[in-house]
């Protein structure tokens, strides 16, 4: 389906259903999750519109330092970027979920100042983010072409892959990766690079390890907003599955593992329960503090990360620090 916006383009690649198959796989994952020892859930599912607008929240955490790392790496090193990217002539910078740009705008702004040739190609599972992203950028931006990609990321790599013709810088920012399992994100990262060409840039966001407390702080913020996200994630079961979840017998318990350099997160049953889903018409038992699983968020050393590019097909070819050096966008070029 093509949708023009006044010139910028809309493509919608996401399945529409009346959502019966959405709500039918989330319980299949739910039911699974929790019938499992150690029991699970799939941090995917936070992101409803309660979990987004608490994500938001996060961000801006004093705690939470990720993406103000991020936006002020790019602050700096913005003009050495732009110079890198558009070394070769015209390029599609593509920007894998892209969400609001905030961090991408500094990129926008310092690409036009320069007066480089490009467009903009954000693609997001959300729809109403992509829409109100071209809008916004129609605003501030008339000069970019946008081509908005509203697609989960495979389906929108495979869409860039034939039908942008032209070489391609592509941003995986605000440390997305480390929500991958990391055999997953290794692949996934191969399978950016199945759909890139030789010369074609990728740059990767990644938080980097550091002093355990500063990690375990990040995602045990004083003011339980975290908790709140984490919790949110039995509020979305209760009110899509017909779940009986109490939420006040759960608590948020986060832990990093500083060898493993990986943050868990999980909801922690306070007493022995039983919950009820409509959905799968089944219960699900808890002993006294058993634990679901619900996030990992991993953490990387330089050296990790750039052999995470090389095992994928891409040659490391810088990589940009934050001044604290806690936090690392890495440039790569496909071989
Ligand atoms: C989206 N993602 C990179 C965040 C992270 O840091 O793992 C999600 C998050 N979970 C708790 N706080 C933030």
């Amino acid at each position: 389906m093509l949708l023009q916006t006044t010139t910028n383009t809309l493509i919608d690649l996401s399945q529409k259903t009346d959502g019966s198959q959405d709500r039918a796989a989330f319980a299949k994952d739910v039911a699974e999750g929790l019938s499992q020892r150690p029991k699970k859930l799939s941090s995917r599912y936070f992101y409803d519109a309660n979990g987004s607008r608490l994500f938001q929240q996060i961000m801006s955490l004093p705690e939470y330092y990720l993406t103000r790392a991020e936006y002020s790496l790019l602050q700096q090193h913005r003009a050495a970027m732009v110079e890198a990217f558009a070394a070769g002539g015209f390029f599609h910078l593509v920007d894998l979920g892209a969400g609001d740009a905030m961090k991408t705008k500094l990129l926008l702004g310092e690409l036009t100042k320069k007066g480089k040739d490009f467009d903009y190609v954000p693609l997001d599972i959300s729809g109403a983010a992509m829409r109100e992203l071209s809008r916004d950028l129609q605003q501030t931006y008339p000069e970019i072409y946008v081509q908005a990609v509203v697609a989960e990321y495979i389906t929108g790599l495979q869409w860039l892959g034939q039908h942008l013709p032209k070489r391609k810088v592509v941003l995986f920012l605000g440390s997305n990766i480390g929500n991958f399992e990391r055999q997953e994100g290794q692949k996934f990262i191969r399978q950016i690079r199945q759909h890139l060409q030789p010369g074609d840039l990728f740059l990767l966001g990644v938080d980097l390890t550091k002093d355990p407390a500063t990690i375990l702080a990040a995602y045990n913020d004083a003011s339980g907003v975290t908790a709140a996200f984490n919790l949110n994630l039995l509020e979305r079961i209760n009110r899509e599955l017909g779940g009986n979840f109490d939420l006040d017998a759960f608590s948020h318990f986060p832990l990093y593992d500083p060898q493993e350099g990986v943050m868990h997160s999980f909801l922690v049953s306070e007493r022995e329960q039983e919950v009820y889903l409509e959905a799968t018409q089944a219960r699900y038992t808890f002993a006294a503090w058993e634990a679901i699983h619900t996030e990992s968020s991993h953490k990387y050393t330089l050296q990790q990360a750039t052999d995470m590019g090389r095992t994928a097909g891409f040659e490391f070819v810088t990589s940009y620090l934050d001044e604290k050096g806690g936090f690392a966008d890495m440039l790569f070029k496909a071989v």
